[in-house]
């Protein structure tokens, strides 16, 4: 039986130790030390030992059991550690590996530009009205005092709607501002900037969709000072105190009088020549146009419910992207509009 016992316990100890997972241990503790196992085996013999052997034999199996016991519960510690370990080393996080950079955007040129005129005009007391891009005809033209058959209302040149042309796409932004007329009383100063839409196949110069700031002054004894001056302002606020205004006369439908302003070449100081070539900037003309302006037609006032015998006032448009491509010096106003960062981040 001793014989027995030491065997049961050497079988024991090669067999855990080559057990590998919690699953082969507790198989190995059943097959040893259940209550149908080996050792229990040997015990059942125990009766047919003589009164002298039995505690000996006794106290030799209880030393096995505790010596299984012990191994069991070691490899179980091993085991559990291993298992441990091969997780850790399999979910291992290099915190050295470089992360992914984050490249960070900035504002597009021609948000920069507007930001830069709406902040003169908010200096200058000018509130900044939004409006909808669906427009009716009535406020894009006819209260502009664009009559019926005008060229800009051929369905060539503008975006309708309905087959009766009353919805439209906004040609420019003044219907904002006849908006504003027509539930303001006097005094009015705003400026409207936003996105306006004309059938212009895209070229260097054209796009069917750009911008437009369009400015409104209306009060009591407003008058075309008022306007150089706001202009004058904007302009040497946006180019320098040196740059160079000079005032054309002009005809728009909206307003009378009319004229556009331009500014004095920066390139050949408005004599139309560099060294002896033609001015690449202004084309040899010395000045740059920069925007169209006037005193709004007395007919416009009277639309919208403004005395024009007591009111009166000063209006001006000018286009964002030909403002954004003097500032980024560019020639081609689709690189404004194709957003490659590769031109975007020059700016
Ligand atoms: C321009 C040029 C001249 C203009 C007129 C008005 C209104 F609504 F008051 F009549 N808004 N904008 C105006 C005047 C716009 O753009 C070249």
């Amino acid at each position: 039986m001793k014989q027995q016992l030491e065997q049961i316990k050497s079988q024991a100890m090669a067999a855990l130790d080559a057990a590998q997972t919690p699953a082969a241990l507790d198989e190995l503790r059943v097959k040893f030390l259940g209550k149908k196992g080996e050792l229990t085996a040997v015990l059942k013999q125990m009766g047919k030992l003589s009164a002298e052997e039995r505690p000996v034999m006794g106290q030799l199996a209880n030393a096995v059991r505790a010596e299984i016991e012990e191994k069991l519960e070691t490899r179980k510690a091993a085991i559990h550690a291993a298992v441990l370990e091969a997780k850790l080393v399999q979910e291992a996080i290099d915190v050295t590996i470089p992360g992914t950079p984050v490249t960070m955007g900035h504002e597009h040129p021609m948000n920069k530009v507007l930001q830069e005129i709406k902040d003169i005009f908010v200096g200058m007391g000018y509130q900044i009205v939004d409006g909808p891009e669906v427009e009716l005809a009535s406020y894009n033209f006819t209260r502009l005092n664009i009559e019926e058959g005008h060229p800009s209302r051929d369905r060539s040149d503008t975006f309708y709607f309905t087959d009766d042309d009353a919805v439209l796409l906004r040609t420019q932004t003044s219907p904002m501002q006849i908006r504003v007329m027509e539930n303001a009383k006097p005094p009015i100063c705003i400026l409207a900037p936003g996105r306006v839409y004309r059938k212009d196949e895209a070229d260097a110069t054209h796009s069917p969709m750009f911008h437009q700031i369009e400015g409104l002054v209306v009060d009591e004894h407003i008058t075309m000072g008022n306007l150089k001056g706001a202009l004058e302002t904007l302009m040497k606020r946006l180019y320098g105190e040196d740059a160079v205004m000079r005032f054309r006369p002009h005809h728009f439908p909206f307003t009378e009088p009319s004229c556009e302003m331009d500014m004095q070449c920066h390139k050949c100081h408005g004599t139309g020549e560099v060294d002896g070539n033609v001015c690449s900037t202004c084309h040899g003309e010395g000045w740059i146009e920069l925007l169209g302006a006037g005193m709004v037609h007395p007919a416009v006032l009277e639309c919208c419910g403004i005395d024009p015998e007591k009111y009166s006032g000063f209006a001006f448009g000018m286009g964002l992207e030909r403002m954004a491509m003097r500032r980024t010096r560019i020639n081609d106003l689709r690189l404004i509009f194709d957003n490659d960062v590769r031109f975007l981040n020059q700016f």
